[in-house]
Formats: structure tokens, sequence, C-alpha cells
């Protein structure tokens, strides 16, 4: 078989470039190691930054998103029993932020890509890139047992943080950064009403805490956990009097509990990898990068590389010239290292490690009174959440 881009991954960064190439008439296909139900159980991010919600406009999938997505002008820090909104609308002069779940946005696309006929191969085994180095890239995989060629032009390595495509480049030719956090999320859904119509980051002594929602009547909890906890370890019961412990008591007051149907604990990890293109191998969102999710910048990242690597695929095709796709590593990861500077810092500012000690408390609660008394503070919390430029 032969196609213009392979795109390793049909997660929302595989699935957004196929779709902005398929409706330029650039021919794709998407290979995922595993099946289109297991896509859409994965929950993940819940806040789209405005760029995110413009591209998937572009991409002719938005329709869905602006009739059930919660458009949020703030978010609340709650910190020593008090909350503290960041006016995200005033202080960045009108911008605001989407809440829409991954799991959402995902099935948009799958099913857009359904009704435009490109072919995504699920269960697709051992896929490996080759050739990128050269002229003629070409990727292999295993389906039923029979070994499959693509030949292409472009490689594009959407696969995530445990793919493939990251793992095929020359240990020499790729340097990596990392930083791993000593606490994980556990994280609930439940269909109870939110607690708050905003979302609520708590920096409490007993650990981080954060309300978030997914629609008016489905809630998306989570609580700063110990790594060695398992969910096992966490009934709804321990679950929800955890979450009110760490929330101011008007809030925890107003919260309503209920069985929940989905559990999962996330460990936190910062990561880039320079660069982001090996020859005709590009690489896009959670294969170069992840972020905590402190800061709810990871799929928003995600989006922004296909931005910049759509960009530069379409200006190879339909303008004969490769200026933008020799700019993407160096585009994307500026804007990469920002997002997580900018997660770092919300990760470090609101979540209690096993050296806080009440010099470290304090210091956060300086920190966090700072923002609330100073504007130019505060703007810098909004600009970044809200998502820099592309
Ligand atoms: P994905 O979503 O991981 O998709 C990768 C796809 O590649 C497939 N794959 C392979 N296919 C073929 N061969 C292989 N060898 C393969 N290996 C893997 C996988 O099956 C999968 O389908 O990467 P992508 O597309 O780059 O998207 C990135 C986002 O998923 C991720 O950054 C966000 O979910 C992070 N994130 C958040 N981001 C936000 O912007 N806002 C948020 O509010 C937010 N909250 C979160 C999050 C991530 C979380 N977890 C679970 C890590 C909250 C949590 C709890
Ligand atoms: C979520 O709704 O899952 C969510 C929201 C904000 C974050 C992280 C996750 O910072």
């Amino acid at each position: 078989m032969r196609t213009q881009v392979v795109i390793i991954g049909s997660g929302p960064s595989g699935l957004l470039l196929g779709q902005l190439l398929g409706n330029a008439g650039i021919d794709t296909v998407i290979l995922d190691r595993v099946g289109k139900d297991h896509i859409l159980s994965r929950v993940r991010a819940g806040v789209l930054e405005e760029g995110t919600v413009g591209l998937l406009d572009r991409a002719g999938v938005g329709a869905r998103m602006h009739r059930e997505g919660l458009p949020h002008d703030g978010f609340s820090l709650a910190f020593n029993g008090r909350d503290h909104r960041i006016d995200l609308f005033g202080l960045t002069g009108g911008k605001r932020v989407v809440v829409y779940g991954q799991t959402e946005v995902t099935l948009d696309l799958i099913e857009q890509r359904a009704r435009d006929g490109y072919i995504t191969i699920y269960d697709a085994e051992d896929v490996s890139p080759y050739g990128f180095d050269g002229n003629a890239p070409f990727v292999t995989y295993v389906k039923d047992g029979l070994t499959h060629r693509i030949d292409c032009d472009f490689i594009a390595g959407c696969d995530g943080f445990h793919g493939a495509s990251r793992k095929a480049v020359p240990e020499e030719a790729i340097r990596t950064f990392e930083r791993v956090y000593p606490f994980g999320w556990l994280g609930i859904l439940a269909d109870v009403p939110p607690v708050s119509p905003e979302l609520i980051y708590a920096n409490h002594p007993r650990g981080f805490a954060l309300c978030s929602m997914r629609s008016h009547t489905r809630s998306r909890y989570y609580v700063q956990c110990s790594l060695d906890n398992t969910v096992e370890m966490w009934s709804d019961d321990r679950f929800w009097d955890e979450l009110r412990r760490r929330l101011p008591l008007h809030h925890a007051e107003a919260l309503i509990t209920g069985p929940s149907f989905e559990k999962s604990i996330a460990p936190l990890r910062s990561f880039v990898a320079e660069p982001m293109r090996f020859g005709r191998l590009f690489l896009v969102g959670d294969a170069a990068h992840i972020v905590p999710p402190t800061g709810a910048k990871g799929l928003n990242l995600a989006v922004s590389d296909v931005h910049y690597l759509c960009e530069g695929l379409l200006q190879h095709y339909l303008e004969k010239t490769d200026a933008g796709l020799d700019a993407y590593s160096e585009k994307a990861l500026r804007r990469v290292w920002k997002a997580v500077r900018f997660s770092w810092s919300m990760t470090t500012l609101l979540h209690r490690f096993p050296d806080t000690g009440d010099f470290s408390q304090r210091i956060q609660e300086a920190e966090l009174d700072y923002l609330t008394q100073s504007r130019a503070a505060s703007t810098a919390m909004a600009e970044n959440y809200v998502g820099l430029p592309y």
C-alpha cells in the first residue's frame, strides 16, 4: 500500500492531523495498536483552549463541542478555607476555555473520519517506522498474523508517551528531559452535578484536590494520592470524605456525592524529547512531551503541534516549499517548553510534596496570597491557562 502520510496513533493528535490533511486532499492512513472501543474508553483531558477549539472547528468537527461544551470564564484557587477566582475572561481581554471531554473530541474525530472514508487500521501490532532518514520512508505492522508495509512521504508519530515512534529514533539523535513527581492523581467520574459551576484547584495540607466536570450532571474529581496507592484502596466513601476535607467548608457542604463509574490513578511527569523531527519522521503530542495535568495543557499542546506540522505539510504539498517542515521542531518546542514551565509551576504551587515541610507550605500560601493581591500575577496565570498564542 502507498499513502502520502502514515500517522501512527489514533489519539486526538493523530486523528486531528488526519482530518486537517484529509480536508486539504492529502491522503493519510492511521494505524493504532488498539481498537476503537479501547480508545474511546480512555478518560483524560477536559479543558480546551481557544486555539484548540479553533482548530477543531477548522477540521469541521466542532458542532457538538459548541452545543454540549461548557464555556468557562474563570476558575477558582482554594486555600486556607477560602476561594480566589481567576477571572480568565477579564484578565485576558475576553478569552475563555471550553470544558469538553477528550473522549468526546476523539469520538467526534473518529466519526468524521469514518464519514469521509479515510483509512484507519485498528489492532495493528508491531507498528514500526523505517527509512525516515532517507527519501523513502515506510511503516510495517502485523495484522491477523500477516506483516504489511505502507510506503509514504512522511511519518507522523502521534502514538503517545509509550509509542513506537520515539523509540525508533537512534539514541544519539535525541535528547530527553524528565521530572517525575512523587505522587499521583486519583480521579473519579460520577453522575452528580458539579459542586461549583467553575473548576476549583485546591491547595490543602492533606494534598491537592481538583473539582472539574464533563456536563451539568457529570462531575470529574481528583485528589492527590500516594504513588503506592491502588484504586482498590479507595472506596467511593473514602474518596468523597477525602475530597470534602480538602475543600473550603462552603464547597464541602454543597458537595453532592453518588456512586462513581470510573476510578483511576495517573502518575505525574514532565518530559520533553528534542528535537521533534528526524528526517521524514515527526513526533507530535505525548510522543514528544508529557506535562502533569495541573495546567490542563497536554491535549492542547498536542493540538498546537498538529497546527505547526499541518502548516508544514500543507506548504510542502500545496506550495512546494519545506520551510514550514524545517521550522516545525523549533516552533513546536518553543511553545512546549512554556507549557512545561507553566504545568510544573502550577504543580509545585498546589501539591503537597513528601518533603513539603511547614516552611514550604507557608511559601505556597504566600504565593497564592500574592496571586490574589496582584493583578499582574493573576494575569500571568490567566494568560498561560487560556493558552499562549501559536
Ligand atoms: P494519546 O492520546 O496517548 O494517543 C496515542 C495513540 O497512539 C496509540 N499507540 C500506538 N499505536 C500504534 N503503535 C504503537 N506502538 C502505539 N502506542 C500507542 C495509542 O493506542 C493511542 O490511541 O496521545 P496524543 O494524541 O498525543 O494526545 C495527548 C493527550 O491524550 C494528553 O496529552 C492529555 O490527555 C493530557 N491530559 C490533559 N490535557 C489537557 O490538555 N487538558 C486536561 O485537562 C488534561 N487532563 C490529561 C488530563 C491526562 C491525564 N492522564 C490520564 C494522563 C488528565 C489526566 C488524568
Ligand atoms: C479534567 O476535567 O479532567 C481536568 C480539568 C483540569 C485539569 C486537569 C483535568 O487541570
